[in-house]
């Protein structure tokens, strides 16, 4: 009995000593895979998505222009420019106190509204203007009050789909 469970301690032992080094090695490829520009785009749309949400704490609605049903996309980065602006506290019809609910991106010092990712592309914005709590996004829907996108090195919109970089993932 006693040597069973020896022998049962020590399976435990090696599976355990096997088990911990292949964590690791995937712990380590997971990190080493992770794009740090792509991981950057990511946050830069994060930081868009949680100021739209502070606007409509603040102001009930939506900030800018109809966004959900448009589908040309240098209509969408306009529109999209416009609700930089308006977050940024530049717009006084949409954000009548002036209030900033972002820092200002680099490209929009010279260019208002711009907001630009690594292939000096427009992040693209798209609002639940409907509010029922969804938005379409190439033939899928997304469960956000907001979805905001860099179109990815293809420079090409591909509605959150290819290399496009989106947040909600
Ligand atoms: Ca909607
Ligand atoms: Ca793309």
């Amino acid at each position: 009995m006693e040597r069973l469970s020896k022998v049962r301690h020590n399976a435990i032992m090696v599976i355990g000593l096997l088990i911990i080094p292949v964590l690791y090695l995937v712990l380590m490829w997971d990190i080493r895979s992770a794009d740090p520009n792509k991981q950057r785009i990511y946050l830069h749309n994060q930081h868009v998505a949680l100021a739209i949400e502070a606007y409509t704490l603040i102001y009930t609605n939506m900030p800018g222009v109809l966004t959900e049903t448009v589908d040309d996309t240098n209509t969408l980065a306009r529109a999209s420019e416009v609700i930089i602006r308006t977050l940024l506290g530049e717009d006084a019809l949409r954000n009548p106190t002036g209030t900033a609910f972002m820092e200002p991106p680099d490209a929009s010092k010279t260019h208002p509204g711009a907001f630009k990712d690594l292939w000096s592309q427009q992040h693209l914005i798209r609002l639940d203007d409907n509010r029922d709590g969804k938005i379409p996004m190439g033939g899928r829907s997304i469960n956000s009050p907001a979805v905001i996108w860099s179109i990815g090195p293809n420079g090409k919109n591909d509605w959150g789909r290819k290399d496009d970089i989106v947040y909600p993932r």
